[in-house]
């Protein structure tokens, strides 16, 4: 989603700018921009291309500057066009522009601020929320940008992360936060902004966390942080390793190909220093906490949110502590029945997922303080608010559509389960030592689901030229079909929806003809037979099956039934497994669609807005 990069230097910083903005790249953007001061005047470059793009504009405009600010752009208010990419300029009509800006957020409040700011003269020339926090700035600026900036916030309903700078004090940026992420880079006589502290790596590895509420005033030698009450605060640095070399495509096609195949090495990494399954793999207080709590309460996005629903399957049939599973852009808005007792498990590859951040705070504020989350990344905002983590050793995720992410969130789930089990004396030993070595083969198993991806090549090229297509499972391998059902969408834009498999016979057999590809879920479990019945129902109605059974069922092809065989059945950890050829499938469909797979259109990786 929108990054933002910003640096103060005595030195041309248009090359960090651009390079900061290149890190932040794979997060998805529509339009990108820059301005610098350079020389008594703000000059600025913007593209609705890629960032490559923009820097032969600068390059060719010779753009350059010792102060300036740049951004990616996922536009929420206004078209991606030009005029509508930031940074925004801000002047009285017919004056050079004195103040730049760039956002990332949503300023909720922008139709009655942008009617007032007319009110007073000025002219708006992009759709966006943004122009109005510029103008706004602008207006109240009286020879003082701090000043004007933390009056500025006062006003602003929403969310944003913002960074200012204005022509008459060059050697200044001033930024801002709520609830959107800003981090600070010390450098020696020069600072720097970002986003994510991702972006300023190679620049700077000094970095402060801006928190809600926070103004920051970064000058050459100095930064000076002021809490939302305006007094001045320390935050405290942090020496952060951003580890930058995953960025290599290597001799895959796409990112996402090479993120599939990069699996049995993350689950490994994941699963590293594992000899045992204790409580405090999650954090020192993790014992005392999982044995206080008797429910669990998920709150999760997206791919995020099909983890939960599995760990839910996990969690109550093994440790037989009740689950409820949460789309979090829906939980912080309704009205629930809160518990003190429950532990409430985050989930977020970024750990900035703006809607799952709100949804721990609600859930917080509802007096539920035992808070754990499953996070990719161990300086994100998420591991900063919970009390317990897991940190999943996925790396770097850069295809939009998440797959190693979503496998290794599976295996701290499924540790979490067992942690949960032994706190509960719901597992024997015995038994407990049976799952952590069924957990430790599970990269040998994904590699060998790999090997099948030839035979899935050959069902993608039929797939291709479908609309629609419906995904089955039953039991835990339901909310599989359901992340099955959103890779193929999200990547071939061909519609697809997931059932449970008894559920067809009630709606979704309407829609079987001949012309609609069923992909079903095939685990050889103690529904084997039902599924079987399921798939029956759809051959009647003339649907073509595409199953991938467990080698263990017995299930072979005949006319309208193709199967890949899979190895035999893994247990408890088989969606783990089964997860593996719907990314294969979804991902090969796409390229014969010819899709821009890494960057699906419209969606953007970390979704740090509303
Ligand atoms: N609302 C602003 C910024 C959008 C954003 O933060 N996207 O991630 C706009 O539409 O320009």
């Amino acid at each position: 989603m929108c990054g933002i990069v910003g640096a103060v230097a005595s030195r041309d910083i248009t090359p960090i700018l651009v390079e900061g903005l290149k890190r932040l790249e794979y997060r998805g953007y529509d339009s990108c921009g820059v301005a610098v001061y350079d020389n008594g005047s703000l000059r600025r470059a913007r593209s609705t291309e890629r960032v490559a793009e923009l820097a032969d504009h600068i390059a060719k405009d010779s753009v350059a500057g010792f102060t300036g600010i740049a951004h990616t752009r996922w536009a929420t208010h206004g078209a991606p066009a030009t005029h509508n990419a930031h940074p925004h300029f801000s002047s009285l009509t017919g004056n050079e522009p004195s103040i730049a800006l760039v956002h990332n957020g949503i300023i909720e409040n922008h139709e009655e601020l942008r009617r007032e700011l007319q009110g007073v003269g000025y002219v708006f020339e992009s759709q966006t929320d943004t122009e109005v926090i510029a103008h706004l700035v602008h207006h109240l600026y009286q020879g003082d940008l701090l000043d004007a900036v933390q009056q500025a916030v006062k006003r602003l309903h929403g969310a944003y992360a913002i960074a200012v700078f204005c022509r008459d004090e060059p050697h200044r940026i001033v930024a801002a936060r709520q609830g959107s992420p800003l981090v600070i880079g010390r450098g020696k006589n020069e600072n720097f902004l970002a986003s994510d502290a991702l972006a300023l790596a190679g620049t700077t590895d000094q970095i402060i966390y801006l928190e809600d509420g926070d103004v920051a005033d970064l000058q050459l030698g100095n930064v000076w942080i002021m809490d939302s009450g305006g007094k001045r605060i320390e935050r405290q640095i942090h020496t952060v390793h951003v580890h930058t070399g995953a960025a290599e495509l290597g001799p895959y096609r796409h990112f996402m190909q090479k993120e599939i195949f990069e699996q049995p090495r993350a689950v490994a990494d994941t699963l590293e220093d594992v000899e045992s399954v204790t409580p405090e793999l999650f954090g020192d207080a993790a014992y005392k906490i999982f044995k206080q709590i008797d429910r669990v309460l998920v709150l999760a996005c997206g791919t995020s949110y099909y983890a939960g629903l599995t760990a839910k399957y996990w969690i109550e049939s093994i440790a037989k502590i009740p689950v409820s599973v949460e789309i979090a852009s829906e939980y912080r808005y309704r009205d629930s029945v809160p518990n003190p007792n429950t532990l409430v498990v985050t989930i977020s590859q970024s750990g900035e997922t703006a809607d799952t951040l709100a949804a721990l705070k609600h859930a917080r504020s509802l007096g539920m303080e035992q808070t754990l989350t499953i996070c990719n990344v161990s300086t994100s905002a998420m591991v900063r608010e919970c009390k317990l983590a897991y940190i999943t050793r996925a790396g770097v995720e850069i295809g939009v559509a998440s797959t190693k992410a979503f496998t290794t969130q599976l295996t701290a789930l499924y540790m979490l389960t067992l942690a949960l089990a032994q706190v509960h004396d719901r597992i024997t030993d015995e038994q407990e030592a049976e799952q952590v070595k069924a957990l430790r083969h599970l990269p040998a198993a994904i590699s060998a689901v790999l090997a099948l991806e030839p035979q899935i090549i050959a069902w993608a090229d039929r797939f291709a030229t479908k609309e629609n297509a419906l995904f089955l499972g039953r039991g835990m391998h339901y909310p599989i079909a359901l992340e099955g059902a959103l890779k193929l969408k999200e990547i071939s834009y061909i519609h697809a929806e997931a059932y449970p498999a008894g559920e067809l016979k009630h709606g979704p057999l309407a829609l079987v003809t001949e012309e609609m590809p069923v992909i079903t879920i095939a685990p050889n479990d103690v529904l084997l037979e039902k599924l079987k019945s399921n798939m029956q129902e759809v051959r009647a109605r003339g649907g073509e099956l595409y199953v991938f059974a467990d080698d263990d069922t017995k299930i072979v092809s005949s006319e309208g039934v193709h199967v890949i065989r899979m190895p035999e059945h893994y247990g408890y950890l088989s969606p783990i497994l089964h997860t593996v050829p719907l990314q294969l499938l979804a991902y090969h469909t796409a390229c014969a669609r010819g899709t821009d797979v890494d960057k699906p259109r419209n969606l953007a990786k970390s979704v740090t807005v509303e």
